[in-house]
């Protein structure tokens, strides 16, 4: 009997990346922590959570639109490609295209490693052909993950609209990044939410189960547990909502009272009201987006959206031959 095993290649940040960034973070006005801290182990419960509540439509209405144009994914991109997913979490999506793919081996990436770890290892069991690489970092750091020479394409699979968590230059710079790895006459599969009114936007990260801001505060209680801070959860308060004139919901921690608060050693002083800004959102038109993967070096192949123009899947390729 073999024993499978999957790879499992570790650059999860360390205590004093943590650190170094929370207190530059709050330093800063307006202070600012960046998402990516979010995802401790329940973090990322509570991620899953949220993409469960009613009012949180993306991840539904994505797993919808894959499910729909899987078969044509699968004939446009071909199989035996190598598929990297980075900010793969729970690995969920990329389980609906791997029979039709069938990639020579998928490289999850997440920022969480436990998570990361158990998913990847449930896909490897539920795909016996298929080799898994788990790559336990933060997905801007996509270059340096050891992948060796695939035979079929290289696709990049980053559903989820993630990519609205970068400012529209870094998501650029994000997407070349991604050009780069998946070379000449490879793939991009993302997913994007899309603009609409703002009620539908504000209902989603405002779910009345209150799971969202449980994961919000829960930045602040992942704080005072590796940092050694004193934040009292009972003055904090969740506000997420469309700042539209940027394209994008804005999630923030507002203090309710003027307080004093000690993280790593250092005294932090807040106004009542003084928020720290965790998230942001951007919510993209097609052809706005399709404009920011062309800078990046991508061309559109194809885009799918759901019948209510919600949430939008587009196949990127970058030109066969080099520039
Ligand atoms: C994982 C970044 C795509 O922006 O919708 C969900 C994170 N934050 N609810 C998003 C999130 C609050 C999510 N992304």
């Amino acid at each position: 009997m073999t024993q499978r095993t999957i790879e499992f290649h570790d650059l999860h940040p360390t205590p004093a990346d943590l650190a170094a960034e929370v207190l530059a973070g709050l330093r800063r006005r307006p202070r600012y922590i960046p998402p990516k801290f979010f995802y401790d182990a329940e973090g990322s419960r509570l991620f899953d959570a949220i993409t469960a509540t009613p009012e949180y439509y993306p991840t539904r209405v994505e797993l919808e639109v894959l499910r729909a144009h899987a078969a044509e994914i699968a004939r446009r991109v071909g199989t035996g490609s190598l598929l990297v997913e980075p900010g793969g979490g729970s690995c969920a999506k990329v389980r609906i295209l791997l029979e039709g793919l069938r990639p020579c081996a998928y490289v999850p990436m997440d920022i969480s490693r436990d998570h990361l770890w158990l998913a990847a290892e449930r896909v490897a069991a539920e795909f016996p052909w298929l080799e898994v690489h788990a790559a336990c970092t933060d997905f801007t750091r996509i270059m340096e993950v050891p992948i060796s020479a695939p035979v079929g394409p290289r696709v990049a699979f980053f559903p989820g609209s993630s990519i609205g968590n970068f400012d529209p230059p870094a998501a650029v710079d994000f997407l070349a990044a991604v050009a780069e790895l998946v070379g000449p006459g490879g793939f991009l599969l993302i997913g994007v939410d899309l603009k609409k009114d703002r009620a539908r936007l504000d209902a989603a990260y405002n779910d009345a189960a209150g799971v969202t801001a449980a994961f919000n505060l829960n930045l602040l209680t992942r704080i005072n547990r590796e940092l050694g801070a004193d934040f009292d959860l009972g003055a904090w308060q969740h506000r997420a909502y469309y700042n539209e004139a940027l394209g994008r919901i804005e999630m923030h921690l507002a203090s309710t009272l003027a307080q004093t608060v000690r993280v790593a050693g250092e005294s932090f002083a807040f106004a009542a009201g003084e928020t720290i800004h965790t998230e942001n959102s951007y919510k993209y038109g097609i052809d706005e987006f399709q404009g920011l993967a062309t800078r990046a070096g991508f061309g559109p192949e194809a885009v799918w959206t759901d019948a209510d123009g919600l949430f939008s899947v587009h196949l990127l390729r970058t030109p066969e031959v080099g520039p």
